[in-house]
């Protein structure tokens, strides 16, 4: 009957109404047990169907809820829900008015393959390598900058490394879809994927990720973080501790591969920001590599403390841009919070009670993690080590300070019309990187379900991957390689210039926002809908290593906990 009524509707409904992907859910799908919801919108109301892929079947059938009104795209949706649902299998939703959504999948291991995929977008980014055909397929490219010369530029400028000094700065991620490396943003990037190691290392214990080093004795994801690890080394000047800010060209390349981007590197100036990223990253790789590498550790560690005097010594060295340098900036003036992180690191890994009492941890509170804002990721940290703190730490006070965090969230997912906590912190949660910002909400809420196991904060989490997969107002989803409608030109260099058709997959889009600051020509000013999926938008649609390193910690921490 269920299926005599649904053919009728297909076959009486002008077919203009069925335009896919109105209906807005995961594009990739479900575990069998966890909630499915998708998003309705239009302001329609009344029975909804998810029907068998192939044969059109209708094998569940619900009402949708009460249309309620989304500000940040400024419509009403409706949700469907279908958890009850739980039959692996490829199916579709159907609703009279809405239409027929993409193809999902109910599936135990959904997420396994964008969970690799979300981090070989790191290998595909390294510098200073060719990448040979059997672990880059068709995105095989050429061995581009060395970096084995880099002068150091006047504004680095110092007796024993005077302006044109040239050293060696090899390795490393290419920030973006630009080439250049910048010590700030691999801060927060490099921190968060080794804490995803560090919080579940069973599950990336026997990731196989398909890169040059797989094989060896220690796991993929550490082999691809210590690419980067090892190039922030060289940014460090070995007379004095500062970390230079950036190795950079002057001016941001054309659209041309990485191997065609050949213009002169320059490390820019020793900054207080950098060097506080730097000893932050290198205290927690002290503790994360201490089993496979423990002599990489122990260098790691002394990098750490050596930089942390630096910055001790030089608390104000704002990065200040020079004029004759266009590439990204990362500047930031207010540095409280990379003090607070990269003394919490250094305590955590020393046991040294000195860094902890060099900071008030009492009176702080947690937010949520930007490349700008440091300080949540020392709460992490925290957390994540609490039994084995000295006395100086007040346990109670770092759950208490996590889960209020967790709890401000967590009010969002309930009232939100489209069931996920970005939006919290209104207009700001849209900014450039957007998507960085949610997954950043999912990382907080994780470590509030690691702490009192409500499933609750899972769930939230798993409802901002179902955003970032295609739950949300602009009907993508955000990552390239996965979903019916993925991003397809994305501002990434090595997937604009070349032959190949496909961009560079597993890379999170920076999302909607409304600051249109590259100039481009949007369909709309909304936060939630101001996107392109256009080169032209660098400011929407461009990739960037700490965009996908919360994705990485999302998908992997879903998968870990809920897939099988
Ligand atoms: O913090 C303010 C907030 O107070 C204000 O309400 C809001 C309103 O627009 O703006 C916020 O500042 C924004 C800032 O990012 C922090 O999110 C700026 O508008 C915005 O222009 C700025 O964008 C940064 C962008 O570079 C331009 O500088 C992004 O965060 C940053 O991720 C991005 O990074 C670039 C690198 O420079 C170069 N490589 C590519 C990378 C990704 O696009
Ligand atoms: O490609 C650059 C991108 O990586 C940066 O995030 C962005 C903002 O700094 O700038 C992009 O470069 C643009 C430059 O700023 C202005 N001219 C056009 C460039 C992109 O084609």
């Amino acid at each position: 009957m269920k299926k005599f009524s649904i053919l009728l509707f297909l076959s009486i409904i002008p077919l203009s109404l069925f335009a896919q992907g109105e209906i807005k859910l995961n594009q990739l799908g479900f575990y069998p047990d966890s909630p499915k919801i998708a998003v309705i919108p239009g302001n329609v109301e009344g029975v909804f169907q998810v029907v068998d892929a192939s044969t059109g079947d209708v094998v569940f059938e619900s009402i949708l809820g009460v249309p309620r009104h989304w500000e940040f795209s400024d419509e009403m949706v409706s949700i469907a829900n279908f958890s009850e649902f739980t039959e692996p299998g490829r199916y579709r939703m159907v609703h009279e008015l809405a239409g027929s959504s993409y193809e999902f999948e109910i599936r135990d291991d959904i997420f396994r393959e964008v969970s690799k995929a979300s981090i070989k977008a790191f290998y595909f980014n390294r510098a200073s390598t060719e990448l040979k055909e059997e672990h880059a397929g068709i995105w095989a490219r050429p061995k581009a900058h060395p970096d084995d010369v880099v002068y150091v530029h006047e504004s680095a400028a110092t007796e024993e490394r005077p302006e044109g000094y040239v050293f060696s700065s090899p390795k490393g991620w290419y920030d973006a879809g630009d080439y250049n490396k910048y010590a700030v943003n691999s801060g927060i990037s490099t921190y968060t994927l080794m804490a995803a190691y560090e919080h579940y290392p069973e599950y990336y214990r026997n990731l196989y990720l398909n890169i040059p080093e797989s094989g060896n004795k220690q796991p993929d994801l550490l082999d691809e973080i210590r690419w980067n690890l090892d190039w922030l080394l060289t940014a460090q000047d070995p007379n004095d501790g500062g970390v230079y800010h950036k190795v950079t060209t002057k001016n941001f390349a054309g659209v041309v591969m990485p191997h065609e981007a050949t213009a002169d590197r320059f490390a820019v100036m020793k900054s207080t920001g950098g060097t506080l990223n730097f000893a932050a990253v290198m205290a927690t790789a002290a503790r994360v590599y201490s089993e496979y590498d423990p002599d990489f550790a122990e260098e790691a560690l002394e990098a750490a403390e050596y930089a942390w005097q630096w910055a001790v010594q030089n608390p104000e060295q704002y990065y200040i841009q020079p004029e004759d340098i266009q590439t990204g900036a990362y500047g930031n003036r207010e540095l409280s919070d990379e003090f607070d992180w990269a003394a919490a690191e250094l305590y955590i890994t020393t046991g040294n009670d000195e860094y902890w009492n060099a900071r008030n941890f009492d009176e702080i509170n947690v937010g949520v993690p930007s490349w700008g804002y440091v300080r949540p990721l020392a709460w992490v940290s925290l957390a994540h080590h609490r039994e084995n703190l000295t006395g100086a730490a007040d346990v109670n006070l770092i759950e208490r300070r996590i889960m209020e965090q967790g709890d401000e969230l967590l009010e969002e997912f309930h009232r939100s019309a489209y069931g996920v906590t970005k939006g919290r912190y209104g207009n700001s949660d849209f900014v450039w990187g957007s998507n960085g910002v949610i997954g950043n909400h999912s990382m907080i809420l994780l470590q509030a379900y690691r702490l009192n196991g409500d499933e609750t904060y899972l769930q939230a989490a798993r409802a901002n991957l179902d955003y970032i997969l295609g739950r949300n107002a602009t009907g993508y989803s955000f990552v390239t390689g996965f979903g019916s409608k993925p991003p397809m030109f994305p501002h990434h260099r090595q997937s604009a210039a070349g032959d190949i058709e496909e961009p560079v997959p597993g890379f999170v889009i920076g999302g909607p926002q409304p600051g249109q600051q590259d100039g481009c020509d949007y369909p709309s000013n909304l936060p939630a809908t101001t996107f392109l999926d256009h080169w032209c938008s660098y400011s929407t649609n461009e990739v960037a290593i700490n965009w996908n390193a919360p994705l990485v910690y999302l998908i992997g921490a879903v998968d870990y906990f809920s897939g099988k």
